[in-house]
């Protein structure tokens, strides 16, 4: 039995594995069910490696389902080894509680707080904090079979490694996020959690004991990997880690780095990020076999994912900044404009006293060419431009009075390459 949303889901590529698919099909089609998955607050801000979890959620609210957003306070102190390397440092408690805070307000947009499937935003510091080590090892520890345990992957890679430990704290993680599905279940009547790919262990732990001690059926359902053809990690730029908050990485950063999707991408970026029908994503699809020159489904994407995080503001700043960077009309941008599109490019600061600098010397600095000489050859060409404007003069002067607002110089060299210099 398959439910109109796991069909969606699938059809999206967003399933990578659950737990007993018939059971759950038919578990979701019986009525409205409650869904949570979980957050770590590990930064002070969401990234967009976080977007697919929070989007699963809205899916299932979009079918009559109620999610959960469970931010995880408590569990953030302790540090979940899935995934990981190695052993992460502990961050200090008043810390985890900030960004905990931060989290639950960045969340909030992603789902819909109001109505009978309403919402609801939890942090697990409420329980977790007050457990109390003897009950606790007593009557939950006693379901967990350290056997098990160490064949968790998250673990066993752990384990495998000469060159990486595992704490008895981030051992002891699985235990206090099964613990949550738990209290959730108990509590809220919560019987699914989501999650990616690396969260497998800690979900299925979490159905064990609540087979066990609630004997009531629970269901796990883990979303993919999200991977990029030419194999680098997704989620990041040139400029670093891809932040839904927008004083860490503004709306018009966030819309360029969606408009840089890879074309053999952004079809599956388009069913994993938007809400766009399977009809849609197939016109787009043909577009860019069409004419892939346009990025028209670049541009979809990027449009529909800006909005989803920054609202139909965000996406009109964006779209106003690429606008100017294109045509030229670099000098319109207002502070604020140029200052979020030097921070979505390679950028320099450039302490500038009261005399001019040789424009031949600050392009070597940004490292748009090699040598003076080349320069030179470059300015000759014409393949230079500074705030939009083509330099002329081989001996062009970088002075203050040309920097836009006093403090931006946007550089661009031939068609595709900008460097920012900012002046201090
Ligand atoms: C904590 C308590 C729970 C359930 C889940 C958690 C968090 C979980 C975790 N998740 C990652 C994180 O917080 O560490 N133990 O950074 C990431 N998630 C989601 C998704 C993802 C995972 O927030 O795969 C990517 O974003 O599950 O790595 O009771």
């Amino acid at each position: 039995m398959r439910t109109a949303l796991l069909r969606d889901l699938q059809a999206r590529g967003l399933v990578a594995d659950m737990t007993n698919p018939d059971e759950l099909g038919a578990h979701l089609s019986q009525g409205s069910r409650t869904v949570y998955c979980g957050f770590d607050p590990t930064a002070e801000s969401l990234h967009a490696g976080s977007l697919l979890p929070l989007l699963a959620l809205r899916r299932f609210q979009l079918h009559g389902h109620r999610p959960i957003v469970l931010i995880g306070g408590g569990t953030g102190l302790i540090g979940d080894p899935s995934g990981k390397a190695g052993e992460r440092a502990l961050n200090p408690e008043e810390q985890v509680a900030a960004w905990a805070e931060q989290l639950k307000r960045q969340v909030a947009r992603f789902v819909d707080f109001e109505g009978p499937r309403g919402a609801k935003l939890l942090d697990n510091y409420t329980w977790l904090s007050k457990l109390n080590v003897i009950p606790f090892l007593r009557d939950v520890g006693k379901e967990f079979s350290v056997g098990a345990m160490i064949a968790k992957e998250s673990v066993k890679s752990r384990l495998g490694r000469s060159d990486a430990g595992l704490s008895y704290t981030e051992f002891s993680y699985q235990i206090l996020q099964a613990y949550d599905f738990l209290v959730l279940c108990r509590d809220h009547e919560c019987t699914i959690q989501i999650g990616g790919s690396d969260q497998w262990g800690n979900i299925t732990a979490g159905m064990d004991l609540i087979r066990r001690l609630l004997a009531a059926p629970a269901f796990g359902l883990t979303l993919p990997l999200v991977t990029k053809v030419d194999g680098t990690k997704f989620g990041k730029t040139e400029t670093g880690t891809v932040w839904l908050d927008p004083a860490k990485t503004s709306p018009y950063e966030m819309y360029q780095f969606w408009v840089n999707t890879a074309d053999a991408d952004v079809v599956s970026y388009l069913k994993y990020f938007t809400f766009l029908t399977p009809d849609d994503i197939t016109d787009l699809e043909a577009a860019v076999r069409r004419a892939p020159e346009k990025r028209e489904a670049q541009h979809v994407l990027a449009r529909e994912v800006t909005g989803l995080v920054h609202g139909a503001a965000g996406v009109e700043e964006a779209e106003r900044i690429t606008d100017a960077l294109f045509t030229g009309d670099v000098k319109s941008l207002t502070r604020e404009e140029a200052a979020q599109a030097c921070s979505a490019m390679p950028r320099m600061v450039l302490t500038l006293g009261a005399d001019p600098v040789p424009l031949a010397e600050v392009l070597i600095q940004a490292g748009l060419a090699e040598s003076k000489k080349r320069a030179r050859e470059l300015i000759a060409a014409g393949a230079i431009q500074m705030n939009g404007e083509k330099v002329r003069s081989a001996d062009a002067q970088v002075s203050r009075d040309r920097a836009l607002h006093g403090k931006y110089l946007i550089f661009r060299k031939g068609k595709k390459t900008y460097h920012a210099v900012t002046l201090a």
